[in-house]
């Protein structure tokens, strides 16, 4: 299988979706995804806060070969050993979790790895240890991630879009109505969750973003 690091992968982070069971409001994750990519996400992550894992190996191994399918980025949010056991396209960790260099290390050279950094020392270093993009924010206030910490604000995400060499994606409250400002200060794409997953219609509200996305970076 062809690796996603390098030039491709800032195509794959225009429209990188992300999973919660809370605000598909029952509806499968499955579903949720099949309709986020026929509206134009490019990427999609598993984030699997609560539960067993052995439901979120079910659950990742459909959504894994759906974007197989799709052509679309597949990323696991924190668990590098849920990532491996997937054979996902890539893996997302914190400040919180197993540290890029360990990261690294354990998936190897073919998958991507994402960070999110606090600071831009943080995104420095994670770049200098193998990451490939970093997901900054929350660019907006959100209350998606309860422990997200207030809005860093578009200077903040600009600052250190302009620092690294690798990909950024903006995150946390971003919508159709403010993405494009988030592409203006730097980033190559937006991830989100409830403005595509609470969404009554999912394929649509993926549309729209994926509009305003492609409109914004078209300008650059
Ligand atoms: N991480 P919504 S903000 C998962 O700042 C996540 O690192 C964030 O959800 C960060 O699009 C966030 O609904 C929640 O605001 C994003």
């Amino acid at each position: 299988m062809t690796t996603w690091r390098g030039v491709r992968l800032r195509e794959a982070l225009r429209l990188y979706v992300i999973t919660d069971r809370a605000l598909a409001r029952g509806r499968p994750d499955i579903e949720i995804a099949r309709e986020a990519i026929a509206g134009g996400a490019t990427a999609l992550q598993l984030r699997w806060k609560a539960g067993p894992l052995s439901e979120a190996l079910q659950v990742g191994h459909a959504l894994r070969a759906l974007c197989r399918e799709a052509g679309v980025l597949f990323v696991v949010n924190d668990r590098v050993d849920l990532a491996l056991a997937l054979e996902a396209d890539g893996v997302h960790v914190g400040v919180s979790d197993l540290p890029v260099p360990e990261t690294r290390k354990l998936v190897g050279e073919s998958m991507v790895v994402g960070f999110s950094p606090e600071t831009l020392e943080q995104a420095l270093a994670a770049e200098a240890a193998g990451a490939d993009y970093l997901g900054v924010g929350p660019v907006y206030p959100t209350t998606t991630k309860p422990d997200a910490g207030p809005a860093v604000g578009l200077e903040h995400l600009a600052q250190i879009a302009g620092a690294v060499g690798i990909p950024v994606v903006g995150i946390g409250g971003i919508t159709a109505v403010n993405a494009a400002a988030v592409i203006r200060a730097g980033a190559v794409g937006v991830a989100v969750i409830s403005a595509v997953v609470g969404a009554e219609d999912v394929r649509e509200a993926a549309r729209q973003l994926r509009e305003v996305v492609d409109a914004a970076l078209a300008e650059r």
